[in-house]
């Protein structure tokens, strides 16, 4: 019985040494420590054994036994130190390679041109005035001399809310009546960036989605001359100092008298090109003197007061400065028109 014993160790070390991943050492664990392991059963098999061999072989089987558990833990413990070994070498960092730069964002086209358009009026005193880009009909059209019903009003195809009254802001004007009732009897010299809404069909000139910026001066001595001033002004400083600005009668229901703003050409310099379609002009934005009656609806008495208002639309700017072609390329998130810019 002894000398099976010992042959019984011998083979379960060698059957040790080769196993080599978890899943070996946990079939060696239960051929011969589990509950029906060899190991086991020859713990067991004392009972059967006559009587005086039994202090001999239970001594003998016990040292086995704690010699293969202890050899089993060993045999564990160098497993993981092994697999960490390895890990070490596989995930091994070479630390005098030098690092990948992180890539900063940069911003939008149409935010970089607001900034410049702020950066400009804030020099002429022009206050940012922000406003909602949810409205209502009321602040949109009616109050801008727009009664419903006003022919004016198919110049705006609006997106509505499920809410009657309630729509998307077809353009900023809406914020100029709510700066007006906010600062009366204050004057008044704001500027009102932000995103304006139109159901249109999308082309290269025309989007759904589209910043607009415009103007608004209300003071008691204002003339249509402060209001030139300040577009010349305006389209030299973002345009380049030699350029030449013109003013075209036009029509708006919020101003009388309204008009278009051209500036000569910035291709051809007002000789006559497909951009400026042979004109030597491009428009650049419209403006006017605040309507008497917008000026009453933002509380402003127009007997006492007078104003000047303009808009424009900062991606067709940027359109016009950088020879951009297509205005689809702002909102349409491709990389390689965005990483142009900036
Ligand atoms: C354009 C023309 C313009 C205004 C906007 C305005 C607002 C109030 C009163 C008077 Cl509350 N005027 N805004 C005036 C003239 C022109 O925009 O072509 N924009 C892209």
């Amino acid at each position: 019985m002894l000398e099976q014993l010992e042959r019984l160790v011998q083979e379960a070390q060698e059957a040790l040494q080769s196993a080599n991943d978890d899943q070996a050492l946990s079939e060696w664990r239960s051929s011969y420590l589990g509950r029906k392991g060899k190991a086991t059963e020859a713990v067991k098999a004392l009972g059967s054994l006559p009587r005086e061999e039994r202090p001999a072989y239970g001594r003998r089987v016990n040292e086995i036994k704690r010699t293969l558990e202890d050899a089993y833990e060993a045999k564990a413990e160098a497993l993981k130190k092994q697999a960490q070994v390895q890990a070490l070498v596989v995930d091994q960092v070479d630390v005098s390679l030098p690092g990948r730069p992180p890539r900063p964002g940069r911003l939008h086209p149409a935010t970089r041109t607001l900034r410049e358009i702020y950066d400009i009026f804030a020099e002429m005193g022009f206050q940012v005035y922000r406003s909602r880009d949810v409205e209502t009909d009321d602040l949109n059209f009616t109050l801008l001399n727009m009664p419903p019903h006003h022919p004016a009003r198919d110049m705006w195809d609006t997106f509505y809310t499920v809410t009657p009254g309630v729509i998307l802001r077809t353009h900023t004007s809406p914020g100029q009546i709510r700066a007006m009732r906010q600062y009366y009897p204050e004057p008044i010299r704001v500027i009102l960036p932000g995103m304006c809404y139109r159901y249109e069909q999308i082309t290269a000139r025309s989007e759904i989605m589209f910043n607009q910026v415009e103007g608004l001066a209300v003071g008691k001595d204002i003339t249509m001359a402060d209001l030139k001033g300040t577009i010349v002004d305006f389209a030299r400083r973002i345009f380049g100092a030699g350029r030449e600005v013109r003013f075209r009668a036009s029509h708006f229901p919020f101003t009388e008298p309204s008009a278009e703003v051209d500036m000569d050409c910035i291709l051809c310099d007002g000789a006559g090109c497909r951009v400026c379609k042979y004109t030597g002009w491009l428009e650049i934005m419209g403006c006017g003197m605040v309507h008497p009656v917008v000026l009453e609806n933002g509380g402003y008495d127009p007997e006492q007061y007078s104003g000047f208002a303009f808009g424009m639309g900062p991606e067709r700017i940027a359109m016009l400065k950088h020879g951009i072609e297509d205005i689809r390329y702002f909102w349409g998130n491709d990389l390689r028109f965005l990483e142009q810019f900036g």
